[in-house]
């Protein structure tokens, strides 16, 4: 049986504050330039908004490495402007869903910073401090950022545990006072009004006792030497399920978990709604070819989204819920993964679009996908912020790669295609300063400004595909039915009652047979010619007349 909720029937909207909409002119995105965009967010028929971190931190990882958990960034605002947000989206009848960010602190938290001046401080125990020798790291472990997962500390003669950048200390959950202290920090952002979180890095919270080196094969075989001990840990249900009894206390406080290399087994332990831990997951294997990574540079085949998708949504069935997302903070545009070349860019994005929100789960759009924007043009490496990608530039040279050779690596999975200014008109409409990073200058071309009223524009083609969702429920609630279909093509219908809709994709950049739908169905939408053969990656949906 499913259990209704309002997480299900919505589209979330992810906002990264830096890049969304600044309000003074300083280059940095903030809360009250948010807060003038909420009625673009509510005319596009957004429901919630997830918020990026905007927590104080020193932005090692642009607000994934906090300093204090109890304050905002000064960049970004207030907490006067917090509440105001809050009222805001709550005034328009939208909920704000907040970042969690709790297995690691930076290292400049008051936690961390005690802990590393005392061995005594109780706050030692919240982090993994090793001591030891300098040139010796307490295990192989590596860093999802580049080199070893430790960090060298002089003054204490101790190591410290890091799976990011070398300012994001891991938190030890093995420590009951701390995860006493997380619950309550939750609590104190759900009584100003937040209704939802999503976890970051959630699965990575519980490690193996002791810390047992990473076995070297798995290590050279996914990338990251260690994670057989942190990705899946032993007491990771346990946590959540304490998490979810004190801290989200309530069905509709929405937790998301974060949780890089989950299958759908795993999944289902982790959202399955007897579970009492968790809504929804991301996972991250529909962003990429298998043995592709994202700093590989290739043509997506959507013959493997195809595959996954009809793969989790039968696996999933009526007992658990997914998410929908193709792009994010952490990744390139899907867009320009499945099809570079700019006369493809607006059919693929139409499509893709269609894919969030036909199938079943809950859709979530990152700013500026929605006017289908894709991956920037850089040039070189200082034009870049992102610390991954300049701890990978850095890690190639150092094994001797040529320079073009590199930047060609990390252009293709920089994470800073995504987090340009959210391109408002053709001069930008972002500041009136001078942004913190720049873009290509695509803005001048694919903005919201022009794309507003334009019927074949991808930002009016998602304004009615979430119309037509929230006028549904099959297309909310219904099951998925894949029809069988030539590989190019994708094709499944959505049901619930006497309401139904069939969706046909083409997967290809060339023109596609179609065996038409029988008398019964009426053309819904369609980002093509709608008849005969289907288009280059063109999406249809027909309706049931019988509904
Ligand atoms: O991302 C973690 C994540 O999924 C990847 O970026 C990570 O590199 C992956 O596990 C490797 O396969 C989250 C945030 O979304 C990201 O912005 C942060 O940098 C990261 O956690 C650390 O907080
Ligand atoms: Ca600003």
């Amino acid at each position: 049986p499913l259990r209704e909720a309002w997480f299900k029937e919505a589209v979330v909207y992810q906002i990264y504050p830096r890049s969304f909409q600044d309000s003074n002119g300083d280059g940095i995105g903030d809360l009250r330039g948010i807060l003038s965009r909420l009625d673009y967010l509510k005319a596009l028929g957004v429901d919630a908004v997830w918020l990026s971190p905007i927590y104080d931190s020193p932005m090692d990882d642009m607000g994934y490495d906090i300093r204090d958990y109890r304050a905002v960034l000064a960049e970004f605002g207030t907490l006067d402007d917090f509440d105001a947000l809050v009222a805001g989206l709550h005034e328009r009848g939208m909920r704000l869903i907040m970042d969690l960010v709790v297995n690691h602190t930076s290292d400049e938290h008051e936690w961390f910073q005690q802990a590393l001046a005392d061995p005594d401080s109780p706050y030692r125990d919240y982090y993994f401090f090793r001591e030891g020798e300098p040139d010796a790291a307490p295990n192989n472990w590596t860093s999802f950022f580049s080199g070893s997962a430790w960090r060298w500390f002089e003054e204490a003669g101790a190591w410290a545990l890091h799976l990011f950048s070398s300012k994001q200390m891991d938190l030890n959950w093995e420590n009951a006072a701390l995860r006493t202290e997380i619950v309550e920090m939750v609590r104190w952002w759900r009584e100003r009004g937040v209704d939802g979180f999503r976890l970051d890095v959630i699965n990575y919270i519980s490690k193996t006792p002791g810390l047992p080196p990473g076995n070297p094969l798995i290590g050279r075989l996914i990338g990251f030497t260690g994670m057989e001990h942190y990705f899946h840990g032993p007491r990771l249900h346990e946590h959540l399920k304490q998490l979810r009894a004190e801290a989200f206390d309530d069905p509709d406080c929405v937790a998301i978990g974060e949780t890089p290399g989950i299958g759908p087994q795993m999944g289902k332990l982790l959202v399955g709604d007897d579970r009492g831990e968790l809504d929804m997951i991301f996972n991250f294997e529909h962003l990429e070819n298998p043995g592709r990574t994202r700093f590989d540079d290739y043509r997506y085949d959507l013959g493997y989204l195809k595959r996954y998708y009809t793969r989790w949504q039968a696996e999933y069935g009526d007992g658990y819920w997914m998410s929908l997302f193709f792009d994010n903070h952490d990744n390139p545009r899907f867009v320009s993964k499945v099809d570079p070349r700019p006369e493809h860019r607006v059919a693929v994005a139409k499509l893709l679009a269609t894919v969030q929100f036909t199938l079943r789960g809950t859709p979530f759009l990152y700013q500026g996908q929605e006017v289908g924007a894709a991956n920037q043009g850089f040039t070189m490496l200082d034009q870049l912020r992102d610390v991954e990608s300049h701890n990978l530039a850095a890690e190639l040279t150092a094994s001797g790669v040529a320079p073009a050779e590199i930047f060609a690596r990390v252009l293709a999975g920089t994470r800073d295609h995504t987090r340009v200014p959210m391109a408002w008109d053709a001069t930008g409409g972002f500041t009136t300063g001078v942004p913190w990073i720049a873009g290509d200058g695509s803005h001048v071309e694919v903005n919201v400004a022009l794309q507003e009223g334009d019927l074949d524009s991808v930002l009016e083609w998602h304004r009615a595909l979430i119309a037509l969702r929230r006028s549904s429920r099959a297309l909310v609630y219904g099951e998925t039915i894949t029809e069988r279909s030539s590989r190019r093509v994708w094709r499944y219908r959505r049901r619930a009652g006497a309401e139904e809709f069939l969706v046909a994709l083409n997967l290809s950049d060339r023109v596609a047979r179609l065996r038409a739908p029988g008398p019964g169905w009426m053309l819904e939408r369609a980002s093509g010619p709608g008849t005969g053969p289907l288009a280059p990656y063109e999406a249809r949906v027909w309706r049931s007349s019988a509904g």
